[in-house]
């Protein structure tokens, strides 16, 4: 097996491995990073991008990552944000296992990625260089490592040859970026990535085509939109398109339709601060509407069998039938299938609304809204009023606001892995810019990586990342904070700390409102009393930390912490809440 050592003379063809052949492949896709948890088959790799560092040829800025979770969620973060396909290298079975809860996540979220890790095909027992022996001993798994990662990811296989491996690469990349997007795992044989391989150009991918539905079917949804007379728009990820924002204002407005954000909403999809923004509770509109308007939405109606008592249902989704989801009801009568941005852009360029129909639901939406805004208000003078009592912590809702109106002249980006503190979160920081806001998927303690990830692909804006006590202490902490660190990319990190998981005993309560834990106050699954200051994980890494119990000291802490953050460090803020 020829093995590529020493320079290259300029203009001959180059002949390396299969470690290239990814790295090649990887500048075909277009993959900025390669977010990478070590692991002994990615020698090859590392070997190609020194040499390619050294011959100063191009490839993706290659990070080394302390964890999978971290490297699995900062391509998630980053993909939120760029909704472009990265590369993922994690190690063998054992490495895809333990980034498995963040791939999931990944498919979730619908964050295009290409993940890739390692088996062996000889053991030890084929001619070439030798694997070694943890290979044969602990790292093979029965079926290959694409069996293991074949329920959570869209796609997954083994590039069993060298000669197929860049297309293997590219091919995932483009299935990973096609609707619904998420992430493509490729199993790549160790000696598949030692086998030589000849350099060749290969061609770059180009993003994938638009479609929007048939002018008929448009015209059949503006037809139902004319006849109804209090239609409503429900969407929880209508901002996950590039443009997805807009679209929606501008079909929302074309024809007065109030937008209903529910609490399954995991992105920022309509301006919490306009005037057709209604709030999360699709309730009101259960019984009385007669045209619902599902925008990407994979879940509306819970019980799912919870059916509006009389709204024609019209479904706008690109890929409404979610295939990664166990069980989904949506209800349609009639489905938009397309590019949702493209297909809002399509309705409203076609759409003729009599300026009456407009007038008329613009004052029954009003009314909404003014409900909607009082509410807001009436928990926020609660909380303020909480705040001049001395003892008892500090309301989330406070917190909310104080983060709200400290960052009121930046556009921050929020990423939440909240739990009972989520719709505090999404209500009272009322983002109202695309990509402004993400709810974290999937299992808890990606969090602190999708932030990061998020941070990388936005430098120039404030990344928050609000987090419970017992979500936080899920998190790799130091994998974590240490990429923060040796990267450069900081996040204000908040911790809503109530000292317990809140969500654990309102389940318990729910199943068991008069069980033996209520008599006896025995609550298990529930007490964090005993945990460690979390604000000191701060100080290894030479972060900003700062613990507050006390309201006065909330603003001032919380702006100490974002200078810190201004000046290029993360920082941590414990805040002791109420509940
Ligand atoms: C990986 C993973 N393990 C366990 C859970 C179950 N779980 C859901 S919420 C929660 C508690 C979270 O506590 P905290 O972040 O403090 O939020 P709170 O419930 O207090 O609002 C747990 C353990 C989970 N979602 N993900």
């Amino acid at each position: 097996m020829t093995h590529p050592t020493g320079m290259t003379p300029p203009g001959s063809p180059r002949s390396t491995d299969g470690g290239d052949a990814v790295i090649a492949a990887f500048n075909a896709i277009g993959s900025d990073y390669v977010f990478s948890s070590p692991g002994s088959e990615w020698a090859p790799v590392w070997e190609s991008l020194a040499r390619r560092h050294r011959d100063g040829l191009p490839c993706p800025k290659y990070l080394d990552l302390t964890h999978e979770t971290v490297a699995v969620g900062m391509a998630t973060g980053y993909g939120l944000v760029t909704r472009r396909v990265q590369g993922v290298l994690l190690h063998a079975g054992p490495g895809l296992l333990q980034g498995a809860m963040a791939v999931h996540g990944a498919l979730l979220a619908g964050v295009p990625m290409v993940v890739a890790s390692s088996e062996s095909s000889t053991y030890g027992d084929g001619p070439g260089p030798d694997p070694g022996g943890q290979w044969y001993r602990n790292l093979s798994v029965v079926g290959g490592p694409h069996g293991l990662a074949r329920p959570f990811v869209k796609w997954a296989n083994e590039a069993a040859s060298v000669h197929t491996l860049p297309g293997m690469v590219t091919r995932s990349a483009e299935l990973a970026e096609r609707a619904p997007a998420g992430p493509v795992y490729l199993n790549i044989p160790l000696e598949v990535l030692l086998d030589p391989w000849e350099e060749r150009d290969l061609k770059p991918v180009v993003p994938k085509g638009s479609t929007v539905s048939a002018p008929a079917e448009i015209q059949e949804v503006l037809d139902l939109i004319a006849a109804a007379e209090n239609p409503v728009i429900v969407t929880e990820t209508a901002g996950r398109e590039e443009g997805g924002m807009e679209a929606l204002v501008a079909f929302a407005e074309a024809l007065g339709i109030p937008v209903v954000e529910p609490p399954s909403a995991v992105c920022a999809n309509f301006p919490r601060t306009h005037d057709l923004h209604v709030g999360p509770d699709i309730e009101p509109w259960m019984d009385t509407a007669d045209l619902m308007i599902l925008v990407n939405c994979r879940a509306p109606f819970y019980p799912p069998s919870r059916r509006p008592a009389k709204a024609k249902i019209v479904v706008i989704d690109e890929v409404p039938q979610r295939p990664h989801v166990a069980y989904q009801v949506l209800f349609a009568d009639q489905y938009l299938e397309g590019g949702v941005a493209a297909t809002l852009r399509e309705l409203t360029r076609l759409a003729d609304p009599p300026a009456a129909v407009r007038n008329a639901r613009g004052a029954a939406n009003e009314e909404r809204r003014a409900a909607e805004i009082k509410a807001i208000e009436a928990a926020e003078a609660r909380a303020a009023s909480a705040a001049s009592s001395p003892s008892g912590g500090i309301d989330p809702v406070a917190v909310a606001v104080a983060l709200r109106e400290l960052l009121a002249q930046d556009d921050p980006i929020i990423v939440d892995e909240t739990i009972t503190h989520s719709r505090v979160v999404s209500r009272h920081l009322k983002r109202s810019t695309p990509d402004s806001y993400f709810y974290v998927q999937g299992g808890l303690g990606q969090g602190i990586a999708v932030a990061l990830g998020v941070k990388l692909a936005a430098p120039e804006r404030p990344v928050v990342f609000t987090v419970g006590d017992g979500a936080f202490q899920y998190n790799p902490i130091v994998a974590s904070l240490d990429a923060s660190k040796q990267y450069g990319v900081p996040l204000l990190i908040v911790i809503f700390n109530n000292r317990k998981y809140l969500s654990m005993k309102m389940n318990h309560l729910r199943f068991y409102p008069d069980g033996a834990a209520v008599q006896t106050g025995e609550f298990l699954g529930v007490d964090l009393s005993g945990q460690p200051e979390l604000a000191k994980f701060a100080e290894p890494f030479g972060f900003h930390g700062e613990t507050v119990d006390r309201p006065a000291d909330l603003a001032p802490a919380l702006d100490r912490a974002l200078k810190a953050v201004r000046e290029g460090t993360t920082a941590v803020v414990n805040i002791s809440t109420s509940r």
